[in-house]
């Protein structure tokens, strides 16, 4: 498939599915255009759009940042708004482990987080890409990440995934958003371990090269009775570009209300290494209590 055929595939979905309804109500991103100072708003947890020059803001720090330290750059045509935005450099044939993440405490029922992310015109996901995270973790006492291959126990931690997927390039290029998850009650996979459980939209949007994507993701968590008692009425849900793309219901993200929505992290980690030099650009990050939606433009956004 040549690559204007397939831009033509990719246009023709987006436009199908945005047919089919945006969020129904404006977010919180229509009283502040161009994100301006909706980082003061009181219901925002933590807002960046990297205008800092440096990725300080981030309290959980840059992973791996001698290996491959996410930057902040400013090249004009790779910043969605302002004048910064943050960059993760993959090179050819290497494991890419880097990632950006914050922590908030002791955390929240139910959160959003919006952001913007683009993908150089040769970024192909060799499978899957660990791309954003709602993590839930201690609230009090020891605080851990979930591990690759476990499965949580309900009361250390969770995690509330959104990458970018191929099945394996099956899809072209960074493929499309969907969910990769864990929680308690998560099925096994590959060699009996417990990998991410996966949810795909059914009309997923199919990511072009070298345009912006605004993406939001909600997770809230399952009702912990007073008795210990659990519920079964945890959720999960994205939108790309403000059109919903999947929601999930009924799931117990933890069995102990010491676990909340606590931490969030944007990641750079692929199944394999890349087979050549790619790069991904992140701007406009914002978390709040209610839901953000697209920004709204301002003087300097760029749609
Ligand atoms: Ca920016």
């Amino acid at each position: 498939m040549t690559s204007i055929r397939m831009c033509g595939v990719v246009v023709g979905l987006i436009v199908l599915v945005r047919v089919g309804g945006a969020q129904e109500k404006p977010g919180l991103s229509a009283k502040y255009p161009g994100d301006e100072g909706i980082g003061s708003d009181e219901s925002v947890i933590f807002a960046d759009g990297f205008e800092s020059g440096d990725i300080s803001a981030w309290n959980g720090g840059n992973r791996r940042e001698k290996e491959h330290p996410v930057v902040v750059i400013s090249d004009p045509h790779n910043v969605h708004s302002g004048k910064h935005a943050a960059r993760a450099n993959y090179i050819k044939g290497e494991s890419q482990a880097g990632g950006i993440s914050h922590a908030f405490l002791p955390g929240y029922d139910e959160i959003y987080v919006r952001w913007y992310v683009k993908f150089s015109p040769n970024f192909v996901v060799e499978n899957d890409l660990h791309h954003q995270r709602i993590a839930g973790r201690r609230s009090r006492g020891e605080r851990k990440w979930v591990s690759a291959g476990s499965r949580p126990k309900g009361d250390d931690a969770f995690s509330a995934g959104v990458d970018a997927y191929t099945r394996w390039k099956h899809y072209p290029g960074a493929g499309f958003f969907h969910f990769y998850s864990y929680f308690p009650t998560m099925k096994a996979g590959w060699q009996d371990k417990y990998w991410g459980n996966i949810t795909n939209p059914e009309d997923p949007i199919m990511i072009a090269p070298d345009t912006w994507y605004c993406v939001e993701h909600r997770c809230k968590v399952n009702t912990v009775n007073a008795d210990g008692t659990y519920l079964e009425d945890g959720e999960q849900e994205l939108w790309v570009n403000g059109t919903p793309q999947v929601l999930v219901t009924g799931r117990v993200w933890r069995t102990s209300d010491i676990l909340l929505c606590n931490a969030i992290s944007m990641g750079f980690w692929m199944t394999k290494p890349p087979e050549q030099d790619q790069q991904m650009w992140v701007d406009d990050l914002v978390v709040a209590r209610p839901s953000l939606g697209p920004q709204s433009p301002g003087p300097q956004a760029r749609q």
